[in-house]
């Protein structure tokens, strides 16, 4: 469980958040990096290079659509897994996505933060945001289960 420090650690770190332009950027950087991901990602036209993933506007909405249920499990720290459950379980059965990329996805996110922050991401800070990371890792890998 999170003590209220790393709450309010967790908050301030999210209160620097654009979800629609970092939501962007952390879709493209797992699409890059880890480019067998794209193909969960079919129905999205061309990701064929980075200038194609960056420029790409589904690329985009949906980025915005996956920090936005970040954003919505912050509001929910007491009950990730609960809140989750019901996203987690299409994940699993309809979409069937690898939970690993969940964890891949955490970690790309966590490069973009860390390089918006800058100094204000101390390693406490970072270490309060790790400890969400793998609490909505888990979360969504548990329908999986
Ligand atoms: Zn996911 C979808 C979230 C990760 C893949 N997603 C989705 C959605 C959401 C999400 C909210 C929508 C749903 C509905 O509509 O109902 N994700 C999310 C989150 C995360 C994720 C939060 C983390 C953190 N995903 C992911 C990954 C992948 C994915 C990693 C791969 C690789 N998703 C996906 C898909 C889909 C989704 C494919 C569908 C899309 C469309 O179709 O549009």
């Amino acid at each position: 469980h999170l003590s209220a420090d790393e709450k309010s650690a967790i908050n301030a770190v999210w209160s620097k958040v654009n979800i629609e332009n970092d939501g962007h950027d952390a879709l493209t950087r797992l699409l890059v990096v880890f480019p067998w991901t794209q193909r969960y990602f079919s129905s999205f036209g061309n990701l064929s290079n980075v200038a194609a993933i960056s420029g790409n506007a589904k690329v985009r909405a949906h980025g915005k659509k996956v920090l936005s249920a970040v954003d919505e499990s912050i509001h929910h720290l007491d009950d990730i897994k609960n809140f989750l459950s019901a996203l987690s379980t299409k994940h699993a059965q309809e979409l069937h996505v690898d939970p690993e990329n969940f964890k891949r996805l955490a970690d790309v996110l966590v490069i973009v933060l860390a390089g918006k922050l800058g100094a204000a991401f101390t390693p406490q800070v970072q270490a309060a945001w790790e400890k969400f990371s793998a609490g909505l890792v888990a979360a969504l890998s548990h329908g999986y289960f």
